[in-house]
């Protein structure tokens, strides 16, 4: 059964679009019922308009908390039509069907990047009147008509200009998906930001998000995959970054490039940052006085793997660090910036993907989602950690100013390597990587070998490779071998957590050899 719509209700904090639609409604014969703001933005575009109060015969109350919730407007819209006693119902209190609800809600999420820490205006922010009427709406989508988003007015408009003046089935049941999904996220919005006020984890956790991207598949070619965008979404990212060029990103090109922007972004300083990530890890990290000073000395550190692996900047990309990332293949390069004749030389390599993100990740990051048999684990971005924390000095020697400096590198590189995670580095540039070991001496013997094999690469003393190099390891060696092993290979500081029940062997161990170490406190475990 087709139930042509005779009256919309029409309620808006977002007005973009609004005048030109409620314009095509009126000139249908549409009856348009709106609350206050709504009502008078209306009647200041020259389109008639009944006030809810008017059909409620109730003032809206206590500043607008209450305003359409009310039987006259949930009845109007929950009423189903194809029942007799719905129908009777309706006529003996004297209700009119609503067909159409046109609905957007208080901008929680908007309210939440501004005003984040201002409670009271947040919790005004919080829209009850107008998710209960969306959701009654897509309810009786059998029946009703439910907008929500601004950029369905002219499909649904054009609809509701045929002859049965009333939207298909297939529309009317998209567009309540569609509210449902809206509301879910909006209460989303409200329960992460209000159980960060109370401290607790929330009692129930739902990941929303809209659909970007269907991939082409996951991780391996027999896995199907999606990419979402976040509802609550803000700031420079990975989605939400302009693809200048290139093929379509795969689902491992988006693992990869976000460990990589992720990475860049322990640099947001003004020295030029460049890092090269392979399969989720960094395969070359460098500072530099230019970008094309610390791409060179990024890709030394293992140019075997940085074949074919995504570039992370931390600075505007110029034309002269892009015809040098260029001379390799590689499947993305990611860069807050880019001018137009470095973009321009991409476009000579149309294959390789360029994303610009606007800036590097805020500090403030969004949690990590991982799901588990039955269930998901959340956590706090690892932000901060060590940055925060003076470092102790632990052996008889005190590092030098330049060792400092190396250490605090390196350990900012090692929190993005799989873990056990080590790396040797000197002069602002990684030497020497060893991730995803399940033992940490082998992540130094790693290390260690893949330096040597980039010395040779370069045609360089491999056992000069890792001379007076600075250590970083995620977290505390639990027997002096690996400490040993990296001393051996010519490293003559360490940084590390500290807290191994063995740390007075480990520390004497150091002492025996020279060495500075220093504990931080603070683990930066990746798995
Ligand atoms: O304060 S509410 O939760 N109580 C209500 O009864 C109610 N009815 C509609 N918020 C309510 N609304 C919301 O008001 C709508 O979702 C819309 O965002 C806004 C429009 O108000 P105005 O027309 O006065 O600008």
């Amino acid at each position: 059964q087709v139930f042509p719509v005779r009256r919309a209700l029409i309620s808006v904090s977002d007005k973009s679009n609004l005048a030109e639609f409620a314009r095509k409604l009126d000139a249908l014969g549409i009856e348009i019922v709106s609350t206050g703001g709504t009502a008078a933005f209306l009647r200041d575009n020259g389109i008639a308009v009944v006030s809810v109060s008017d059909v409620t015969k109730f003032p809206e109350i206590l500043e607008g908390r209450v305003k359409t919730l009310h039987p006259a407007i949930h009845g109007g819209i929950l009423a189903n039509l194809e029942q007799s006693s719905a129908r009777e119902a309706l006529a003996q209190h004297n209700i009119a069907p609503i067909g159409l609800v046109v609905i957007n809600l208080y901008p929680f999420e908007e309210t939440l990047k501004k005003h984040a820490a201002h409670f009271d205006t947040m919790i005004e922010n919080i829209d009850v009147g107008g998710p209960a009427m969306l959701r009654a709406a897509a309810k009786n989508h059998n029946c009703v008509t439910v907008v929500t988003d601004p950029d369905d007015y002219d499909a649904v408009a054009a609809e509701l200009a045929g002859e049965a003046r009333a939207t298909s089935d297939a529309t009317r049941r998209s567009l309540a998906a569609k509210a449902f999904a809206r509301t879910a996220a909006y209460d989303t919005a409200i329960a992460t930001w209000f159980a960060g006020q109370t401290g607790a984890a929330p009692s129930s956790c739902t990941i929303t998000g809209t659909l970007k991207q269907s991939l082409r598949y996951g991780e391996n070619p027999h896995q199907k995959a999606a990419l979402y965008e976040s509802a609550d979404r803000s700031g420079p990212g990975i989605v939400g970054a302009e693809q200048v060029q290139g093929k379509e990103l795969s689902y491992n090109n988006l693992t990869d490039a976000d460990a990589a922007f992720e990475l860049i972004s322990e640099f947001p300083g003004a020295e030029p940052a460049v890092a090269i990530v392979k399969h989720a890890n960094p395969c070359g990290v460098a500072l530099g006085s230019s970008l094309v000073e610390a791409y060179s000395k990024a890709l030394a550190c293992d140019p075997v793997s940085a074949f074919g692996g995504i570039v992370a900047l931390n600075g505007r990309l110029e034309e002269e660090a892009a015809r040098e990332i260029l001379k390799i293949f590689t499947e993305v390069v990611i860069v807050p910036d880019a001018s137009d004749a470095a973009r321009a030389a991409f476009a000579a390599k149309p294959n390789v993907r360029l994303l610009v993100t606007g800036g590097l990740l805020p500090v403030a990051r969004q949690p990590y989602f991982r799901s588990v048999a039955g269930g998901f684990l959340v956590q706090d971005a690892d932000v901060g950690g060590f940055e925060g924390k003076t470092l102790r000095t632990v052996t008889k020697r005190e590092p030098s100013e330049a060792e400092r400096a190396n250490m605090v590198f390196a350990m900012r590189v090692t929190k993005h390597v799989k873990s056990n995670a080590i790396v040797f580095a000197k002069d602002g540039a990684t030497l020497g990587i060893g991730a995803g070991q399940m033992s940490r001496v082998d992540s130094v013997r790693l290390a260690v070998w893949k330096a040597r094999e980039a010395a040779e690469h370069a045609g360089k003393n491999p056992d000069e490779a890792l001379k007076d190099t600075a250590v970083a390891s995620d977290a505390f060696f639990p027997f002096a071998d690996g400490l040993l092993a990296a001393a051996d290979a010519g490293a003559t500081s360490i940084i590390q957590p500290g807290g191994s029940m063995r740390d007075e062997e480990v520390i004497r161990a150091a002492d025996e050899r020279g060495l500075a170490m220093v504990f931080t406190g603070v683990r930066h475990f990746r798995h």
